[in-house]
């Protein structure tokens, strides 16, 4: 059987574990269609928030705690930087996280895409599964907002980190979605899936970039295998991250079947086949789509497994 997983995030990067998982025990064959809209230049560096997310989360090299990052991190360089009176203050890449950073930049001056650069970072990691980014190309997420120095348009980073999603927004921007091809692999995985997954990822700023990619949502549209999404949301809120904040900014009310109706009915020229919610939703509906209730916390691996084992049974 062969999946594909459309995930961004670090609730994307969790939910892969559980399909690994679920893989290893059927021998199922994984592609990760990973969100690029999150990442950054900073220091001349190229900074891939997902796909690290997604690669160090695999790879056992992630701070459980912060859940982006490494695990036993330190920040000399970032001390460094706030000695010169560096900015961005308010956005800090550790030590060893900075390697990550040193390699894929100077394989991208090189000329490599972002995802061949990909696939070499990963050889250190063994995600066990294939990682492709959505697109090679630049493909950035920004957020319209108004404040005292009037409206404009600043990088997501800015919008999530720096002020926390807590500043009056009028909408997003995926600069550079319309010239974005998808990168090579990505077609043909989804062409190819018995089943592509939706993850319980942010919709708006980790699922949706994705799909901006001119030709995927149109590839998961027309695909021969089934689609099922797994709800983000629970009881009305985010399981984790700010969800609700990057909702209410495009209008769609927090709730499991508002995140549905978003992604919508394959029938009706939206995504899904099938919508997982968790127990607590039980009465959730989305016109025109198989919705099932099942245990969604991701609270260890097995469990998450068993998600997936549920989303990929009911479709
Ligand atoms: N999140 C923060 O809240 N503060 C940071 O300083 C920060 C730095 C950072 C560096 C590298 C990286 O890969 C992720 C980082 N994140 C940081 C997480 C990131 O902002 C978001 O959680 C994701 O982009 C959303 O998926």
């Amino acid at each position: 059987m062969r999946i594909v997983v459309l995930a961004g995030g670090i609730g994307g990067a969790r939910f892969l574990l559980g399909v690994r998982e679920y893989a290893r025990r059927t021998g199922a064959e994984v592609t990760a269609v990973v969100n690029v809209g999150d990442d950054l230049r900073l220091h001349g560096l190229q900074v891939c928030p997902d796909l690290d997310s997604v690669m160090y989360t695999l790879g056992g090299g992630a701070d459980p705690e912060r859940g982006w990052g490494r695990v036993d991190e330190t920040w000399t360089i970032r001390g460094e930087l706030a000695a010169y009176g560096v900015e961005p203050s308010w956005f800090g890449l550790g030590d060893k996280d900075i390697a990550t950073h040193l390699v894929r930049t100077t394989m991208l001056n090189a000329g490599y895409p972002l995802s061949i650069v990909t696939e070499a970072l990963a050889t250190r990691w063994e995600p066990g599964l294939r990682l492709l980014p959505a697109t090679d190309d630049r493909l950035e997420t920004h957020a319209v907002v108004t404040d005292d120095q009037g409206t404009r348009a600043i990088h997501f980073q800015e919008w999530w980190v720096r002020h926390r999603a807590e500043i009056p927004t009028d909408r997003f921007v995926f600069v550079g979605a319309d010239a974005a091809k998808p990168a090579p692999g990505v077609l043909d995985a989804i062409g190819s899936a018995d089943v592509v997954l939706l993850a319980p990822s942010n919709p708006v700023v980790s699922v949706a970039p994705i799909l901006a990619v001119p030709g995927i949502r149109e590839a998961v549209v027309a695909a021969p295998g089934r689609v099922a999404g797994v709800s983000p949301i629970i009881g009305g809120a985010p399981v984790r991250g700010m969800a609700d904040r990057c909702l209410a900014v495009i209008g769609v009310e927090c709730s499991a079947a508002g995140v549905g109706g978003l992604y919508g009915a394959r029938a009706e020229g939206g995504l899904l086949d099938t919508w997982l919610v968790d127990s607590t939703d039980a009465g959730a509906a989305v016109p025109g789509v198989d919705v099932r209730a099942v245990a969604l916390r991701m609270v260890d691996e097995a469990a998450t497994a068993a998600m997936v084992a549920a989303a990929v049974e009911a479709a």
